[in-house]
């Protein structure tokens, strides 16, 4: 039977993924982890253990211990907060997921799950439907290290037989956890103030057209990806994965329609220069292809779910 460390388990992916490994596992099967110990009171689910990534003595004792057989490595600094401090975020993204690569050669782990992003295609790569296979000149330094991250772990398949999966995540939206740092956090912010009654001042462009994903789908997409039969995961770099593309000022009018006192205002910063970078949208014809991947939410499904649920989480 299989045994699960999510590490960095607290932040929005990790607290919807670790739920769903749960479910699918079992209580006793899941390990959470993050650096952050008040985040304990979020895994009622599940065992949860104070764990930094960084510290490798006690990740490796905590692998061999408890006989782990799969790492979700989930722990990253974000494209907002990685220009903030460029040389800690190259360390923490790299030099963590180099460690879980050589954990999984060491202990001969059944599978890894390691994330990356939209964030590695830059401005010279084409921005419509993006394909799997273009130019990649990231211009931060999250992008950079997604884009390292992804080429590690295809040479550790190749070389080691590790058997790494990762999917190219656009934007994910959640109502689970707060913003971690990103680019494309606004629209999750944007709810939060909606729901709250204020203003919201978007520090991206009206027309700042963005790759995005409701957060149900991306789980669905890595449960899918990392059950698939390994003959079908043919691409060991990382996979393109698309939900859909929106602008600030098509999910604030979709939020109008439920809040039609709503008011927005557009501050552009530095993090406009990130999105500028990115993709509009994203081709994903191989997830499709390779592994039976289709999204169900689009951009006015996903506003009606949050607006109705995100109440029950932060009150
Ligand atoms: P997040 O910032 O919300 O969560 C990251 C978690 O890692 C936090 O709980 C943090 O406390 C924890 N962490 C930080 N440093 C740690 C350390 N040293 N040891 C252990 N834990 C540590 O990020 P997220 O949005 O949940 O993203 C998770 C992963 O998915 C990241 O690798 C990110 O690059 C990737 N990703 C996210 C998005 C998105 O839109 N959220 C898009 C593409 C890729
Ligand atoms: C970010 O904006 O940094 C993340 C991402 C797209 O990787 N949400």
């Amino acid at each position: 039977m299989e045994k699960i460390l999510v590490i960095g388990a607290a932040g929005q992916l990790g607290s919807e993924l670790t739920k769903a490994l749960t479910d699918r596992f079992g209580s006793e099967h899941v390990i959470a982890t993050d650096l952050n110990a008040e985040a304990k009171e979020k895994f009622d689910f599940c065992r949860f253990q104070v764990l930094d990534i960084m510290d490798q003595e006690s990740v490796r004792s905590l692998v061999k211990n408890e006989k782990i057989t799969q790492i979700y490595h989930l722990a990253a600094v974000l494209s907002a907060t990685g220009e903030k401090r460029p040389l800690f975020a190259w360390e923490l993204n790299m030099e963590s997921l180099l460690f879980v690569l050589e954990l999984a050669r060491e202990f001969n782990l059944n599978k890894v799950y390691w994330p990356s992003s939209i964030a590695v295609f830059g401005p010279n790569t084409p921005k419509i439907n993006t394909p799997q296979y273009c130019v990649k000149e990231p211009n931060t330094v999250y992008g950079i290290s997604k884009q390292a991250g992804e080429r590690w772990c295809e040479y550790y398949f190749q070389k080691y037989g590790v058997d790494v999966r990762s999917l190219r995540y656009p934007g994910l939206i959640g109502y689970k956890a707060l913003p971690g740092g990103g680019t494309t956090d606004y629209a999750v912010d944007i709810y939060h103030k909606a729901l709250n009654g204020e203003k919201f001042t978007c520090f991206l462009r009206e027309d700042s057209m963005l790759p995005m994903m409701y957060m149900p789908d991306a789980i669905k997409a890595t449960i899918d990806l990392m059950e698939a039969p390994i003959e079908n995961v043919k691409i060991r770099s990382s996979y393109n994965l698309a939900g859909m593309s929106f602008s600030p000022k098509d999910i604030y009018e979709s939020i109008l329609e439920h809040h039609p006192d709503f008011k927005i205002n557009y501050e552009p910063d530095f993090r406009q220069q990130i999105a500028d970078g990115w993709p509009d949208s994203i081709d994903d014809h191989f997830a499709r292809d390779h592994w039976g991947w289709k999204p169900a939410y689009g951009l006015k499904e996903m506003t009606k779910d949050i607006l109705e649920n995100l109440p029950k989480f932060f009150s």
